[in-house]
């Protein structure tokens, strides 16, 4: 993309980034947010079943940490997963059409969007089982220690998720095995309406870090360019085969936990507060700093914005054009052997 007025180098210098990889942040940033607005769009129509949690005022933390990987490592994460595999690689069809139920959903319209799942970018779900994933994820970091490869294994947890038994387990192995994997703590400030300071008696999370022998950090994660620098570093620690580190990223969600999570019902925080933090919004922070930079100009940024919404709207599309998985799929693919009473009568 064209930059003008401003050398390469002196932004490689001033942000440790090149202007064009800049752009790309920007960009992956501003196509999540709209998918994300054309998910809300989706339910709000009642197109997707079963309950679906959106990212708004996340993106940096997914963004920042996955310029940070390579493609063969892992990443595994809660229910609020649209972002990551949009990160990865995913295509927005595949997830959109999940979300829809139809049969070219990436689980074939089975998971929705609490499972989205992605084997070619290691992409390993999507779960919505709070704190679910964190065994899992350290068992993926296992099997490379074991398997002698350098791949990185990035977990993604809630802060309430870090109140759970299998966190404390997990991390306790990780630090005793030295496991390559790095753990995120998305802290948003509240488990759904439980604030951190009212649920967590340690309310500074990174600290625990040091009761399982890993180093432990906070970093804001509202800032896309300080994201992608600490996770640079927390990967190549890891990477270097140092064991496990526990990054708290600290973020915000601009929306409700989940969509049934309507503003007017939100008491567990004030209007006030979302006001506050959408100053501190990762996109047109970033934006403004394109526009300061000479790098792009506003022009720029809407020609940005019409494409992302165009990306959004085509996924959309295809979705509902999809068709829905036959009833002949009801049984496969599902874990188990076991057929219910009068199964014969949908075959
Ligand atoms: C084991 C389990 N208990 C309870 C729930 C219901 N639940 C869904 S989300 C949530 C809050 C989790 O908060 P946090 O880990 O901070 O993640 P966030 O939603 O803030 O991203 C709860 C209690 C669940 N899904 N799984």
């Amino acid at each position: 993309m064209e930059v003008a007025n401003l050398s390469l180098q002196t932004v490689q210098k001033r942000y440790g980034i090149s202007a064009d990889d800049m752009i790309e942040l920007y960009k992956k940033m501003l196509i999540i947010r709209r998918i994300e607005e054309s998910c809300q769009l989706a339910y709000d129509r009642d197109k997707v079943g079963g309950y679906m949690h959106l990212f708004v005022g996340q993106e940096a933390l997914a963004v920042g940490f996955i310029a940070a990987i390579r493609p063969d490592d892992y990443v595994l994460a809660g229910y609020r997963d649209h972002a990551y595999a949009l990160t990865l690689g995913m295509t927005p069809e595949k997830m959109m059409a999940e979300l829809f139920g139809r049969a070219t959903g990436c689980s074939k319209g089975k998971g929705g969007s609490m499972h989205i799942f992605d084997k070619e970018h290691n992409f390993l779900g999507g779960y919505g089982i709070v704190a679910g994933h964190i065994p899992i994820a350290t068992g993926v970091a296992f099997a490379s220690k074991y398997r002698k490869s350098d791949q990185v294994t990035l977990c993604f947890f809630g802060d309430g998720a870090m109140n759970a038994g299998v966190f404390h387990e997990s991390a306790n192995m990780a630090g005793l095995w030295k496991l390559p994997v790095v753990y995120v703590i998305e802290n948003n400030l509240y488990a759904l309406g439980t604030s951190v300071e009212r649920a967590t008696a340690q309310p500074e999370l990174y600290k625990r870090a040091d009761a399982y022998g890993m180093p432990g950090k906070r970093i804001d994660a509202m800032d896309v360019l300080n994201v992608r620098k600490e996770a640079q570093e927390a990967v190549d620690y890891v990477r270097a085969g140092n064991g496990p580190i526990m990054i708290e990223a600290m973020t915000y969600r601009l929306v409700g936990h989940g969509v049934a999570d309507k503003p007017a019902l939100q008491s567990y925080r004030s209007q006030d507060e979302v006001s506050e933090w959408r100053t501190h919004d990762p996109i047109p922070a970033l934006g403004k700093l394109l526009v300061d930079e000479n790098i792009l100009d506003n022009d720029k940024l809407n020609e940005l914005d019409v494409q992302a919404k165009q990306i959004a709207s085509q996924a959309y599309e295809f979705a509902d054009k999809s068709p829905e998985p036959p009833l002949s799929e009801l049984f496969t693919d599902v874990y188990t052997d076991m057929k219910p009473e009068g199964h014969e009568r949908w075959q």
